[in-house]
């Protein structure tokens, strides 16, 4: 019995010694000292030694199972070491990676310019307004001195959802909503999409967008609409651009105007953006009909106001040198990154 443990106890030194993972350690565990093990056996079979020899042969097995159980507990530490730090070099982060760069949106060029446009009129005291896009033809063209057959219903060609429902072609109709519930003084900006049925190409969009303004007051006339505006054209462009007031007409205001500005290209010597001309065309504007202000419950002969239409798309291409307006609506990102 003695050979035995000796051979049983030199098998199991030699199998933990080259055990190479943890789960193979644990198995031998189980086949050295586990319930059924060879160890376990052994002491089992001890019944059949004389009572003299059993004590010794105990201490014997006794002794054997310490060791192999040292041995196991050494080697496992030993494998379970090896194995952390296998994962950590797994692991390991290469700081010379370069880094993911976290992308931060930008303003479109469009709401840039919205916003610069904004703040001027708002430090003139104007307030910002807002309204549908959907609109009834009551405030899209009726209040607006354009009734149904008016030949400017030809121009302002829109999408229609029903009969009396559309696509506002302008965003004249929000202000007219004003004119209803707010008494005079009134000074709003209302900036929006607007719709019209038009063919595309590089100077036309069936969606655009526009900043109308609007002042109503006592005594409003024609030299506070040229002030208002030439301090705009000048914020914009700069103080030594010249600004020209061009008769016109538009149904919903008179007299009428358009407004033009230096050729920012070629300084108003005339180039191939202004067509020869040294100027471009910047906005359009008049005093608010009287059958306006009545249409809206507001008494012409008490009060008067202007109003004027900006295209911020026109504004856009010219101040970045956009030759396209379809580039605006797109959403290519490798345009958009420019700005
Ligand atoms: C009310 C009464 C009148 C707004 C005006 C224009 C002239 C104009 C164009 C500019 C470029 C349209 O986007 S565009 O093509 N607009 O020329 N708009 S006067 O007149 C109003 C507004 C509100 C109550």
């Amino acid at each position: 019995m003695k050979e035995k443990l000796e051979v049983i106890k030199a098998a199991a030194m030699e199998a933990i010694s080259s055990a190479i993972d943890e789960k193979g350690i644990e198995e031998l565990r189980v086949k050295y000292l586990g319930k059924k093990g060879e160890l376990t056996a052994i002491l089992k079979q001890m019944g059949s030694l004389s009572p003299e020899e059993r004590p010794k042969m105990g201490q014997l097995v006794n002794e054997a199972k310490s060791v192999v159980e040292e041995a196991i507990g050494n080697k496992a530490d030993q494998l379970k070491a090896k194995a952390t730090e296998l994962k950590l070099k797994a692991e390991t982060i290469d700081i010379t990676m370069p880094p993911k760069v976290n992308k931060v949106g930008k303003l479109h060029p469009l709401n840039t310019v919205l916003n610069d446009m904004i703040d001027i009129f708002q430090s003139m005291g104007f307030d910002v307004l807002d309204g549908p896009e959907v609109e009834t033809d009551h405030y899209n063209f009726e209040c607006l001195n354009v009734p149904a057959d008016h030949p400017a219903r030809d121009m302002q060609d829109t999408f229609y959802l029903g009969e009396n429902l559309l696509l506002r072609t302008q965003t004249s109709a929000a202000q007219i909503r004003t004119m209803e519930t707010r008494k005079p003084p009134i000074r709003v900006i209302c900036p929006g999409r607007v719709f019209r049925a038009d063919e595309v190409d590089a100077t036309h969009s069936p969606v655009f967008h526009q900043i109308e303004g609007l002042v109503v007051d006592k005594g409003v006339t024609m030299c506070d609409l040229k002030g208002v505006l030439e301090q705009f054209a000048h914020e914009i462009y700069g103080k030594d651009t010249n600004v020209k007031f061009r008769p016109s007409f538009f149904p919903f205001t008179e007299p009428s105007v358009e407004v033009d500005v230096t050729c920012s290209e070629c300084g108003g010597k005339g180039c191939r953006v202004c067509k020869g001309s040294g100027w471009i065309e910047i906005l359009g504007a008049g005093m608010v009909h009287p059958n306006v202000l009545r249409s809206c419950g507001i008494d012409p002969e008490e009060y008067s106001g202007f109003a004027f239409g900006i295209g911020l798309d026109r504004l856009t291409t010219t101040r970045y040198k956009i030759s396209d307006i379809r580039h605006l609506f797109e959403n290519d990102k490798r345009f958009l990154e420019q700005f």
